[in-house]
């Protein structure tokens, strides 16, 4: 090989998931032609993200999400960004976004495929006006039969994604992707516009020195929490950023637990199932980390709507697991 003195050998994702295809179930290049969507929404998002301190997107557009949140502009802008790019991909029936009540059902028989994405298009809602870290989170999932696409498509176990990824917009734009053969991250260089391979088949750390989580919610914790927390609170350094997709890549490159349970505030936790929990649970897996709602994994939850929520604990598989413990006693 010529030695130039600068890597002229990228693994460019594009070029990584074309390598995984051979190796996966799917051979159609479906799932490589929606992931060059994702990839170009979060590379458009990211942009965006980049001026908003500057050409005023920032602030409330005065409507609210179907939580009954504020909804920021840039929010807006992701989702619109995401399903245009979905939709063109031609591989969805289904999209699911949290900025949206109801499911996207893609009717045109010319442009409708075979997977049902999940996604949040701009996670951490409570960061953008303050330029910290946002994210987004994707779940894939395939429907059953092609011909016969439906709710039960939608409503399903974590156990059942082909696919799951999150994009973090920091000091670095990282997209993080699973297709059931490990972790791996790809860091955009903005020079040439492409997502490379950095981190190739990523290991969680089994135990960490870190614990996650909104402690100001101490007093609605229930007893396992509140005794958990007390056990680390200790030996363990606290670390919480309040954007899911940081604090989880944090935990997922440095070990550690993340947390957002159920509490006597938040009844059934704050994320949602299918465009928060799961993903993620799927991601701490595939890295050889656990994620548990404190009494059973995370992905065998099977949630009843599309928004619902669930309490989630996810990270080194021995803190995890410690935490379980607590639930036991
Ligand atoms: P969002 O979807 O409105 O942005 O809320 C989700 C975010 C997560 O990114 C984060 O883990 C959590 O909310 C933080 O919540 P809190 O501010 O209650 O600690
Ligand atoms: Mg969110």
């Amino acid at each position: 090989k010529i030695n130039t003195g600068v890597g002229t050998d990228l693994i460019t994702m594009t070029r990584w998931v074309l390598d995984q295809q051979r190796k996966v179930q799917d051979a159609s290049g479906d799932l490589t032609i929606l992931l060059t969507a994702i990839q170009f929404g979060c590379k458009f998002v990211a942009s965006k993200v980049k001026q908003a301190g500057l050409i005023n997107l920032l602030g409330l557009t005065g409507s609210s999400n179907v939580q009954g949140e504020d909804v920021k502009k840039l929010d807006v802008l992701a989702n619109d960004i995401f399903k245009n790019a979905l939709v063109a991909s031609g591989k969805c029936c289904f999209l699911v976004s949290e900025e949206d009540e109801r499911v996207m059902v893609i009717e045109d028989p010319s442009f409708r495929g075979k997977y049902i994405v999940t996604f949040d298009p701009l996670d951490g809602s409570s960061n953008i006006d303050c330029g910290v870290s946002i994210g987004t989170i994707f779940g894939i999932f395939k429907v059953h039969d092609d011909h016969a696409p439906g709710s039960k498509d939608i409503i399903r176990s974590g156990r059942d994604l082909v696919a799951a990824g999150y994009c973090m917009y920091g000091s670095y734009v990282e997209l993080i992707v699973s297709v059931g053969t490990g972790l791996h991250g790809f860091t955009l260089d903005p020079a040439i516009g492409e997502f490379i391979l950095t981190h190739p088949s990523i290991r969680i750390p089994s135990r960490g020195k870190i614990y996650s989580i909104n402690e100001g919610n101490y007093k609605y914790f229930d007893e396992p929490t509140k005794k958990y927390v007390d056990s680390v609170k200790t030996k363990y350094s606290a670390r919480y950023v309040g954007s899911m997709v940081a604090d989880v890549h944090r935990t997922v490159l440095y070990g550690g637990i993340f947390g957002y349970p159920a509490d006597s505030k938040s009844k059934n936790g704050k994320l949602r199932i299918l465009y928060e929990v799961f993903p993620m649970a799927y991601l701490v897996e595939q890295a050889g980390g656990r994620a548990s709602t404190g009494k059973q994994d995370a992905l065998d939850i099977t949630p009843r709507h599309i928004h619902d929520r669930s309490g989630v604990w996810l990270g080194s598989a021995d803190d995890v697991a410690d935490l379980e413990a607590f639930y036991r006693a």
